[in-house]
């Protein structure tokens, strides 16, 4: 009710963080194109199998000085993965404490995100390009609810056997069908890449690849970097075709990745390649990995690699603020990463968290800095368990808002509701 929707509007008020002079509004009328890097964690870059790096392309513009990168930043998805990821990339709120928001609530429930907001205040044209199948995660529907115009699916794109693996098409086929189709849109456009190489089980052919074979126990892991490394070189492809057709000096690039790739159980396989000990592995070390990358890239952008903590909730802030839109009025659980105000407390779904100091699993308290666990003094105590108040109470508003559904009680000033039935994928060529 009513009521509720208060208590939400209370918080994402009072926790709102002002933009940045520096950066507010310096991508304003650009191009938004955003990549979504599968399954990919921050330690894959300036790894090294073999002496040769995972990610070279990535390497080299992260260093580039139009390049703004965050390595302190954190995956937020629960159960909902690469969903839960999009979800709150586009929405500002959380995924849920079980299943994907996408697959339960994405059709019927009314949103405020991303792709409809610059589309009413901005005038971009939006779409979405993922070459697999349009109804996972429940994407045919949930795209329409958050208001993207087209939908580009693997119905779009080359489908036979040697052109994809599991999850759709191979990523540098992919990108090289999305340009076709992204010079085609209206510009100023917000768009979105799904790739899917790089995901479990992590396969790629030989023929497709020459990376080296890690050398590990486990084949998920040796696989890994030999995706990872192919994705990469696909995204190096991509800056190619973006510099070649004109679109690069319109755009700001963001990228970023999901989700682990590895998963819990098998990083002590990974340990020693991280010049660690197997059996001193802990949950601290487990956290520690949730890191992925979140890169702008954007000619004449100030660049530079930012140590701030932040997660995926706080993306949406941060990329409206750079393209010089409002992100107050808008119920977003996140805030700006380039805030002076910006919040560094980062809530894992299942209500853990981590801080610039500390990582807080169940009741151990590990110091960030050596990752050992402590016992915290009176101060201490008390600051964790305020901080843990507001993990606990950003997470459950933003539950209340997806179970009830109550954005549809809230209509932000000048924002027109969307009708997803207005919305026709089939003809998202014409
Ligand atoms: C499939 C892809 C994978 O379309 O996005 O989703 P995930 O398994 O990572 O949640
Ligand atoms: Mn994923």
């Amino acid at each position: 009710d009513s009521s509720e929707m208060d208590q939400v509007l209370n918080y994402t008020r009072t926790h709102y963080a002002a933009p940045n002079i520096d950066y507010a509004g310096v991508a304003k009328g650009k191009n938004v194109i955003i990549i979504h890097l599968e399954s990919f964690q921050q330690f894959l870059l300036n790894f090294k199998v073999d002496g040769q790096e995972v990610t070279p392309f990535l390497n080299s513009l992260v260093k580039d000085k139009n390049t703004l990168s965050f390595d302190n930043f954190y995956n937020q998805v629960g159960a909902g993965k690469t969903s839960d990821a999009e979800n709150m990339l586009e929405t500002g709120t959380y995924g849920l404490e079980a299943g994907s928001l996408f697959a339960s609530l994405g059709t019927d429930n009314t949103f405020e995100a991303a792709p409809a907001i610059l589309n009413q205040t901005a005038g971009y044209s939006t779409a979405v390009f993922h070459g697999g199948a349009g109804s996972f995660w429940n994407r045919n529907n949930t795209y329409k609810s958050l208001g993207y115009q087209s939908f580009f699916d693997g119905d779009y794109y080359a489908q036979n056997s040697d052109q994809t693996t599991d999850y759709g098409i191979k990523d540098k086929l992919m990108f090289g069908e999305t340009i076709k189709y992204m010079e085609r849109l209206q510009q100023p456009f917000y768009s979105k890449i799904i790739t899917t190489t790089n995901h479990y089980p992590f396969y790629i052919a030989d023929t497709d690849t020459d990376f080296p074979d890690a050398g590990t126990s486990d084949a998920t892991i040796n696989g890994y970097f030999r995706t990872a490394h192919y994705l990469d070189a696909a995204l190096k492809e991509f800056f190619a075709y973006l510099k070649s057709s004109g679109l690069y000096k319109h755009s700001l690039i963001m990228m970023y990745g999901d989700h682990y790739g590895i998963s819990n159980d098998r990083n002590p396989t990974l340990a020693p390649l991280l010049g660690k000990n197997a059996k001193d592995w802990t949950s601290f070390d487990d956290a520690q990995m949730q890191r992925v990358p979140l890169i702008f890239n954007m000619d004449g952008l100030k660049g530079g690699i930012k140590h701030t903590y932040g997660g995926e909730i706080d993306v949406l802030p941060t990329l409206m603020h750079l393209l010089g839109v409002n992100s107050k009025p808008y119920v977003q659980f996140g805030t700006d990463l380039l805030s002076a105000e910006h919040d560094q407390t980062v809530a894992f779904r299942n209500h853990n968290f981590v801080t610039p100091r500390y990582t807080v699993i169940g009741n151990k308290v590990y110091l960030n800095q050596t990752g050992e666990a402590i016992t915290p003094n009176a101060s201490l105590k008390a600051q964790l368990a305020q901080d843990q108040k507001q993990v606990n109470q950003a997470l459950d508003l933003s539950d209340t808002v997806a179970s009830k559904n109550l954005l549809r009680f809230y209509v932000p000033k000048g924002f027109q509701p969307i009708d997803p039935a207005n919305i026709d994928y089939t003809a998202s060529l014409s």
